[in-house]
C-alpha cells in the first residue's frame, strides 16, 4: 500500500504536508474531501481520523496520522533527506517557533469552521468575515516579519538556503491569504520567502490550484 494523503485542495494544513511530501520526493495518492460539503465529517473519514480535520496521512501499514506538523516531523524523522529542521537544537526550536507562530496562532482562528461559525450562527457578512481573517494575519505577521528581518540565519528561506518546516507553514499561509486580499506589501521579508518557495516545483505542485482535484 502506498502513502495516501486525505486532504482538500484549498486547505492550508494540507498544502504544508503536500509540499513536505514533494520536498522529500515521496509518492502519494490523494483522497479528497470537500470541506464545504462536510465530507470530512463523514463516518468513513471520522473512522480514520476522529479529529475530523484534514490532512491525515495513511501510511504503508494502514496506520493514520493527523495534525500536519506531527506528520511533517514524522516524515522528516523517517526520511531525513533533505532535512526540514536544522541539526542544532536551539536552531531547531527557533524554526519550530516560527512554524508554530503560524500553525498554532494564526491558522486556528481563521480555520473554515471558525469562519463558518462567524458567517452562520453569529450572522457576520462576507465583508466582516474577510476583515476577521485579515485582522488575525495582521496580528501574527508583523512580529514574524520583524523576527525574520533581524535574523542572520535567514537567507532565501526562513532558515538558510534550503526550505524547512517554517517555510512550509509560511508558504501555505501566504497562499491562503490570496483569497482574502491580505496586503502583503507590509511584509516584504515574508513575501520574499514565499517567492523563493515558488521557484521550487515541490511548493508549486502543492498549491491549491495545482491539486488534481481542485475546483
Ligand atoms: N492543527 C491541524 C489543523 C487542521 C485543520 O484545521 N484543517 C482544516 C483545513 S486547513 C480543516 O480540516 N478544517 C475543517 C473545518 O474547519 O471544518 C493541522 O495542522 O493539521
Amino acid at each position: 500500500m502506498s502513502l495516501v494523503l486525505h486532504n482538500f485542495f484549498r486547505s492550508s494544513a494540507s498544502v504544508r504536508v503536500r509540499a513536505a511530501l514533494n520536498l522529500k520526493g515521496l509518492a502519494y495518492e490523494h483522497v479528497s474531501y470537500v470541506l464545504r460539503d462536510r465530507q470530512h465529517q463523514s463516518k468513513g473519514f471520522l473512522a480514520l481520523n476522529p479529529q475530523g480535520l484534514v490532512p491525515a496521512l495513511q501510511l504503508e501499514d494502514g496506520s493514520v496520522l493527523g495534525q500536519s506538523l506531527a506528520i511533517i516531523e514524522y516524515l522528516d524523522e523517517t526520511h531525513p533527506e533533505p532535512p526540514l529542521l536544522p541539526s542544532d537544537l536551539l536552531d531547531r526550536a527557533w524554526v519550530r517557533s516560527l512554524a508554530h507562530a503560524i500553525a498554532c496562532d494564526i491558522h486556528p482562528v481563521n480555520n473554515l469552521r471558525v469562519l463558518q461559525y462567524l458567517g452562520g450562527e453569529l450572522g457576520a457578512d462576507e465583508q466582516s468575515v474577510g476583515a476577521w481573517f485579515r485582522y488575525w494575519v495582521d496580528q501574527g505577521f508583523p512580529p514574524l516579519e520583524k523576527q525574520l528581518a533581524g535574523d542572520v540565519r535567514r537567507s532565501q528561506f526562513c532558515y538558510g538556503d534550503a526550505p524547512g518546516l517554517a517555510d512550509l507553514c509560511l508558504f501555505a499561509q501566504v497562499a491562503n491569504n490570496r483569497r482574502f486580499d491580505v496586503d502583503m506589501s507590509r511584509y516584504p521579508v515574508l513575501q520574499n520567502i514565499y517567492d523563493n518557495c515558488l521557484q521550487l516545483p515541490a511548493f508549486v505542485d502543492a498549491l491549491p490550484e495545482n491539486h488534481p482535484h481542485a475546483g
